[in-house]
């Protein structure tokens, strides 16, 4: 009997994934929760962690407050076809673009792809502006300490931003 781990590296590499989750329009906090349970069917991929829900003041962007997370997922996909499934998410929740930073029903954003750095028109990865963001950077503390410098979070500590119950 060949034991199983000869063939591990014919296995596709799994790579640890973090997604922002975002929403200002319609019950946010319902859209943030289906979106949670709409990435256990992306195919290749599991949940491996969820932040605390946090509420903060829209930032170069307009409306009522946001709801935000971040969602670490593994997964044997390609950067490119995660995002994909993110896009296709989004759009089943009723996403619109009618303009840069418009409010929306959910957003979701690929902030990093294991140590990837990734640099398409399609695609950049880690996101340019997480590092900018109190409602990324806190949730990602929150799950992924390793991934976030005291630094980086003094850096955004102005940014007013509330953690809530997730429901
Ligand atoms: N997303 C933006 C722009 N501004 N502000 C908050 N508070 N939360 C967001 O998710 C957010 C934002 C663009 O994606
Ligand atoms: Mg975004
Ligand atoms: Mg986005």
């Amino acid at each position: 009997m060949v034991g199983l781990t000869q063939y591990r590296s014919c296995a596709p590499e799994r790579v640890t994934a973090f997604v922002g989750l975002g929403a200002n329009l319609g019950d946010a906090a319902e859209a943030l929760h289906a979106a949670i349970k709409a990435f256990d069917d992306i195919p290749l991929t599991q949940v491996r962690a969820v932040s605390s829900f946090y509420r903060s003041q829209p930032i170069d962007s307009s409306g009522p407050d946001y709801l935000n997370a971040v969602a670490e997922l593994q997964t044997a996909l390609t950067a490119p076809a995660l995002l994909c499934h993110l896009q296709a998410i989004e759009q089943r929740a009723g996403r619109e673009r009618p303009y840069r930073n418009a409010p929306r029903t959910l957003d979701l954003d690929l902030l990093l792809f294991g140590s990837a750095r990734i640099d398409s028109p399609a695609l950049t990865v880690p996101h340019p502006r997480m590092a900018q963001r109190a409602f990324v950077l806190q949730p990602l503390a929150e799950i992924a300490p390793g991934r976030v410098t005291p630094a980086e979070l003094d850096a955004v500590a102005a940014q007013a931003i509330v953690r809530v119950k997730n429901s």
